[in-house]
């Protein structure tokens, strides 16, 4: 069986990142892109001299040249700025729709075939813009935000608990800004509601919601939090780690459930725009969206995020 392929294209902060992910892991070869001469290159090397200690067989390319990304299976992108403290991800969308076009084009051209992760912000809008450049079918281009949002969400709350972060399952929905929705009636440590033990932990139904309303908030200004603390970019570990989660599903035909940016043709009352909801990863992409009741209070949530994600991907117009 031939060796699996994934392009990078952006070689900064999570570039570098996910290429080493991808050498660890043994998920392909890596093609690392970027505008910079020498970037890519170096970070290639680099990770390279570090496989025989830590016992990775892969090949590592670093390039200036979109020739290079050709035949890949999985293309993930993070080409285009990060924000700075004080911005919001929706300040980036001019510079990085520039950028994100002339990515496409590469794309299209040259890997044809390939499976799209778009993470370059403002996600949404990204997602959407690759797509229409590139006329891939939508289950082939989508965007990582909500495996990440949701697992801040879920460390909040093994922090808050006291319990390991991998008996608790979390999920967040609709766009990546502020208004996205932690689904806190679905949060369970091992299949308990959080809420319940939260409530037993506070002896107060008040308690445990004036606590759960606290990581929500965190949740939803989690990126921010980030970008305060390091002054010169984003978040970077974490983003590479839940793009190589969704990757590594495609790849190896997993077919778990992540959060994903998906395009919406009349679920959960969407229709023509990308939104994050949980989608089935497999070998075709998204090989299921799958659908769920949401209460009076979720819908209502979901409904203002999806708002803000339609008048930012409309100014795209
Ligand atoms: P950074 O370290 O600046 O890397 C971006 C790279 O893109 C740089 O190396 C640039 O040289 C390169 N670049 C610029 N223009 C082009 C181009 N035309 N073609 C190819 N490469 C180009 O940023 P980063 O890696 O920290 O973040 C990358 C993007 O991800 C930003 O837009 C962030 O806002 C976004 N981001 C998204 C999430 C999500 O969860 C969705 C989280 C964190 C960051």
């Amino acid at each position: 069986m031939a060796r699996k392929k994934i392009a990078l294209i952006g070689g900064g902060q999570i570039g570098g990142v996910l290429a080493q992910l991808c050498a660890l892991r043994e998920l392909g070869d890596v093609v690392l892109f970027d505008i910079v001469e020498g970037l890519p290159q170096g970070k290639c090397l680099d990770i390279a001299e570090a496989s025989p200690v830590d016992g990775f067989d892969v090949c590592l390319k670093g390039t200036n040249s979109y020739e290079d990304i050709a035949g890949a299976d999985v293309v993930i992108v993070t080409a285009g700025l990060p924000r700075k403290p004080g911005m919001s991800r929706d300040d980036l969308i001019e510079v990085n729709s520039k950028i994100m076009t002339s990515v496409a084009e590469g794309i299209k051209q040259y890997a044809p075939n390939a499976f799209v992760i778009v993470i370059s912000n403002p996600l949404d809008a990204m997602v959407t813009l690759c797509q229409k450049v590139t006329g891939f079918p939508y289950s082939r281009v989508i965007g990582q935000a909500g495996v990440l949002d949701s697992a801040r969400f879920a460390t909040f709350i093994a922090w808050e608990l006291g319990v390991s972060v991998k008996d608790v399952t979390a999920m967040t929905l609709g766009g990546h800004g502020d208004d996205m929705v932690p689904l806190v009636r679905y949060a369970s440590v091992n299949g308990i509601p959080v809420m319940e033990l939260l409530e037993r932990k506070y002896g107060s139904k008040e308690k445990a919601k004036e606590v759960m309303d606290a990581m929500v908030n965190r949740t939803r200004l989690a990126g921010g939090e980030v970008v305060a603390l390091l002054k010169t970019g984003s978040a970077f570990y974490s983003p590479a780690s839940s793009a190589i989660a969704m990757a590594e599903s495609i790849l190896k035909d997993q077919k778990r459930v992540l959060p994903t940016c998906a395009y919406l043709q009349g679920e959960f009352g969407v229709n023509g725009y990308y939104v994050g909801v949980p989608c089935v990863l497999g070998e075709k992409g998204i090989e299921k969206i799958i659908e769920f009741s949401l209460d009076a209070e979720e819908q209502a949530m979901m409904d203002k995020s999806v708002a803000a994600v339609k008048s930012l991907v409309d100014s795209l117009k």
